[in-house]
């Protein structure tokens, strides 16, 4: 079977949408760093849009800061790919030419510099996960002992780090008098603009405290809400894929119709004409606390309870009543804590987002949302706990949520299958939980963990309560027996 290519292009079906633009006239006013699913389904996209109206000055090069997967995915295919938008029954197919170059960082830091340095780069996108920022999730600061920031602290010849590459080549760029790049954080991070600036500053100062006023002065690192549902590609979607092509894609991305992108408006030069499709705003941590707490807060509550009970999609938990309770429950609760921007009408987000997880055609696996708990639920979850236990409110679901993933960490789920707890603290996480031996002991140990507990938490008996309550019954009934006892 052949591939997808420029070649292949024109034996499509005719269904499928292709770019309008030549792509050879494309030049690359974009780096991004981290190029996994999310990105094609989401940044790319909106790139693609401005070169297909016709502003060919934002192809992208995209980089890989760990494997060269996505590359061997992507170049043999000249950097195309399609994206599928599956809504229920319809689907639709697009191809996206935005990505030019994809380069895989250690084997070639320096085109990576040079791509970050050249002066048709006006933005840098980054995609990194919450780890990639190499901050303690509950404080925000650089987690120094990290080897690999600890590696860009001594130089930054070849760097290791997001925040390492972006330092060393904004140095390459003010030597040559170039202006900086606008630099936009699109994880999802509370305040990620500040977040990313705060880590670049202080290599920055590291290095060159000259620098660092020189970035602290010109650059620009707004703030950003991302918001798409993007499940990982599986083999069998290859496979549909490639029947309904003719060719063969190994990069294809699977998304839902609803794309947000919400933009501090703060660049330091150029950028396109984000008139469709992009919300520019003074005022992103309004939108940015809305999604967190409600969508991803709602998604890692359906991941570990859902990965509890052996249930493996999202939408095969909310066809659970109980389930779909408790999330109405958990939205009740997080509600209270928001302060919305004045556009968003909260209970239309919720019944959208409601219809959006019951998507049945996206399958997206609660496996995958139950990543990196460690990184997501301090934003997620206990921010809202904080919130409401400060204004004297109840917690009951969201400290539901935080007990599953507390039980998610004993690796078995209730059927008593094994899983890997895939996150870059379950080290630590296991061996301070291993001489846990009830859940009150459990709960004691997993409040003293400060990396993930913030110290207001840590100490408020009402949390240590609703905690012990939940994982007791989680540990006696498993996930669908609490679930049960919430509803009653
Ligand atoms: C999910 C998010 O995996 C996760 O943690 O909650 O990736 C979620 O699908 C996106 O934020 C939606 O915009």
């Amino acid at each position: 079977m052949s591939r997808l290519s420029s070649a292949t292009l024109a034996q499509l079906p005719a269904d499928v949408t292709l770019p309008s633009y030549d792509r050879a006239a494309v030049t690359c006013g974009v780096v991004h760093i981290g190029i996994g699913a999310f990105h094609r389904a989401h940044q790319a996209v909106v790139f693609d849009d401005a070169l297909n109206a016709g502003d060919l000055r934002w192809g992208i090069i995209a980089a890989s800061l760990r494997s060269p997967a996505v590359r061997d995915q992507m170049q043999p295919q000249d950097g195309l790919y399609t994206m599928l938008v599956r809504d229920g029954a319809a689907e639709q197919a697009r191809i996206i030419g935005a990505v030019q170059q994809v380069i895989v960082a250690p084997e070639e830091p320096t085109a990576l510099l040079a791509a970050l340095a050249s002066p048709d780069t006006h933005i840098v996108t980054l995609t990194i996960t919450e780890k990639g920022y190499k901050l303690d999730p509950s404080t925000g600061a650089l987690i120094a002992d990290d080897p690999q920031l600890a590696a860009d602290l001594a130089s930054l010849e070849s760097p290791q780090t997001a925040p390492g590459y972006l330092v060393a080549a904004l140095a390459l760029r003010r030597a040559a008098g170039l202006a900086p790049f606008t630099a936009i954080s699109c994880d999802n991070l509370p305040h990620n603009g500040v977040r990313l600036r705060n880590a670049v500053l202080e290599l920055a100062r590291r290095h060159d405290a000259d620098l660092a006023d020189w970035i602290a002065t010109h650059g620009a690192f707004p703030e950003t809400m991302v918001d798409r549902i993007v499940p990982a590609t599986t083999p069998e979607d290859i496979a549909a894929l490639t029947q309904r092509l003719g060719l063969e894609d190994q990069a294809m991305v699977k998304t839902e119709p609803f794309i947000q992108w919400v933009i501090e408006d703060k660049f330091c030069g150029p950028r396109p004409d984000f008139s469709a499709g992009v919300q520019l705003t003074q005022a992103v941590a309004p939108w940015e606390e809305a999604k967190l707490r409600l969508l991803n807060g709602a998604h890692s509550g359906i991941a570990y309870l859902g990965g509890l009970a052996a249930i493996d999609h999202v939408h095969e938990v909310l066809a659970l009543p109980e389930a779909r309770a408790f999330v109405e429950a958990l939205w009740d609760e997080a509600e209270t804590t928001l302060t919305p921007p004045p556009e968003l009408d909260v209970a239309a987000y919720r019944r959208d987002l409601m219809a959006r997880f019951d998507n049945p055609t996206l399958r997206h696996r609660t496996r995958q949302i139950a990543m990196d708990g460690s990184q997501k639920l301090p934003q997620r979850l206990l921010a809202p706990i904080a919130a409401r236990l400060a204004a004297g409110q109840g917690i009951d679901a969201l400290a539901l949520a935080v007990a599953a993933w507390l039980r998610w960490q004993a690796g078995q789920d209730d059927k008593g299958d094994a899983h890997q707890v895939d996150d870059p603290l379950a080290a630590p996480i296991a061996a301070t939980l291993a001489d846990a031996r009830t859940s009150q002991d459990r709960v004691a140990a997993i409040l003293a963990f400060d990396a993930v507990i913030p110290p207001t938490l840590a100490t408020d008996d009402r949390f240590r309560t609703a905690l012990t309550h939940w994982l007791t019954l989680l540990e006696s009934q498993g996930a669908l027996g609490a679930l049960a006892a919430f509803r009653h």
